[in-house]
């Protein structure tokens, strides 16, 4: 029972925060799936997170199971809809949206997967999924058809957070949109982190090492990179954000 839940609180405590990549099982990368997974296999990275808001053909499917198949490390479905559950993964963020005031993703979505969920029996980790304005028009955005929250609000964020520790979930996802201009503020990190002990995932737009060690010295417990990797997926790159994430330990 809630085996890579507790992996991830032991890397948290053991590394000071988590390093996890984001893979997108969306036809434009099949060509760097692999090659991703096993970068990652090798460079220090904790987790895979493995979803994508948008996908452009049927065969996601096939594509995580390749990605399953050659990941040396938990594989967690980060769940883009309901349409995208499959049996290859170690365990998913059960999200809702709560930044949104869309009952579609608030609740709708996850009546329609729990089911298939309980068939499966895949792990679930009762996350919160808080959407920021990160400066583009996120995919999410648009798919999810809601507002994301102003950088600026700090008190809206905390908010947002509370209600989210009161509801029971055990993770909090401070997202600023795949391909963000602007990645979350340390404003916002250091803000929701010191009211709330629910560990903080924070992700969207962080391009650099020194970025991600600046969101875990605000209170982010595990940073998650996606696009920047799908640009310049060398080991190199991984292994300098698992060194600055895991604060020099790996
Ligand atoms: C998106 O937080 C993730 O859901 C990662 O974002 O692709 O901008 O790294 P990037």
């Amino acid at each position: 029972m809630n085996s890579v839940f507790q992996y991830l609180l032991d890397v948290k405590s053991e590394k000071g925060a988590g390093y996890i990549v984001l893979i997108d099982p969306d036809k434009k990368n099949e060509k760097s799936l692999i090659k991703q997974v096993e970068a990652a296999n090798h460079s220090g990275v904790d987790a895979l997170f493995v979803g994508g808001s948008l996908m452009m053909d049927s065969n996601h499917n096939e594509r995580v199971a390749q990605i399953k198949k050659h990941s040396e490390i938990p594989v967690i479905f980060f769940p883009g809809g309901v349409n995208q559950i499959n049996s290859h993964y170690d365990a998913m963020l059960f999200m809702s949206l709560l930044s949104g005031r869309n009952p579609q993703y608030l609740i709708g979505e996850q009546v329609v997967a729990a089911p298939l969920v309980k068939d499966l029996g895949i792990e679930v980790i009762p996350t919160a999924y808080l959407l920021f304005d990160g400066g583009a028009h996120s995919t999410v955005e648009v798919i999810s058809g809601t507002r994301p929250l102003p950088m600026n609000r700090p008190d809206i964020a905390i908010a947002h957070a509370l209600a989210a520790e009161f509801m029971g979930k055990k993770l909090i996802y401070l997202e600023a949109g795949s391909g963000a201009t602007e990645a979350i503020s340390t404003d916002i990190i250091q803000s929701v982190a010191s009211e709330t002990n629910v560990p903080l995932i924070v992700g969207g737009g962080i391009k650099t090492p020194e970025a991600a060690h600046e969101s875990v010295e605000a209170g982010a417990s595990f940073i998650v990179t996606g696009t920047v990797l799908e640009k310049n997926g060398d080991n190199g790159l991984m292994n300098a954000f698992a060194y600055a994430i895991h604060g020099g330990t790996s």
